[in-house]
């Protein structure tokens, strides 16, 4: 190989690499528009409305906000919540969008029960969350992932998030708990879990309605 050859297999090889670039660009652009489609779809479940519930007590004083969002086929719940008292609090999604702390049965009961679209017991309750634990200091932080309940049915049922006084037995009382001769949990633990008072409540809302 002389000098000019030596020379020459550069040049071809950047003329091939420029005419196969030149290809690839076209190519490129066209790529460019897919990914561009792929990532508005991305960022359209992204900007998909998201799902919140600003929580009070029963004085009025928001406590913090629960998010809702969908995550494939589940709901990813997260809040940070302060002003509680330490220890394992019932949370759950209940069936009705309404938060009187002043309710005639008592403060937050005009959110009515679980969301409970099934009719099962509770533990399987659509609106059953994970409790919320609390830590000395008042706060709690809490993510929990979820595919009983969906984003859009909390979009769309009116719902409300109640954060209760005791923590939550789910129902599970064995029945050699029973006492006085009645064997097992009653009408009252089936249906709440023996969470007790209802201290904060936060309506959910669509981020679209607002
Ligand atoms: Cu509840």
């Amino acid at each position: 190989m002389n000098y000019k050859q030596k020379l020459m297999l550069p040049m071809c090889a950047a003329f091939l690499l420029y005419g196969c670039n030149s290809e690839d660009n076209s190519n490129g652009a066209d790529k460019n528009a897919e990914d561009a489609k792929t990532v508005s779809q991305d960022s359209s479940t992204e900007v998909d409305p998201q799902v919140k519930a600003e929580v009070k007590d029963v004085e009025g004083k928001t406590l913090g906000t629960v998010n809702f969002s969908a995550d494939e086929n589940s709901v990813v719940i997260e809040t940070a919540l302060e002003g509680l008292e330490p220890g394992y609090h019932g949370f759950h999604v209940h069936e009705n969008a309404a938060c009187d702390a002043d309710a005639k049965e008592g403060p937050f009961t005009t959110a009515g029960g679980h969301f409970n679209p099934t009719e099962e017991t509770h533990s399987s309750h659509a609106g059953d969350m994970p409790p919320l634990y609390v830590k000395e200091d008042g706060t709690a932080k809490y993510t929990a992932t979820l595919d009983s309940i969906t984003v859009d049915q909390l979009k769309k049922e009116e719902l409300a998030v109640i954060v209760h006084a005791n923590p939550d037995n789910f129902a599970n009382i064995p029945d050699h708990y029973g006492a006085n001769g009645e064997k097992g949990p009653d009408e009252d633990t089936l249906k709440t879990g023996d969470a007790g008072d209802r201290q904060a409540c936060g309506i959910v809302v669509s981020e679209e309605e607002k």
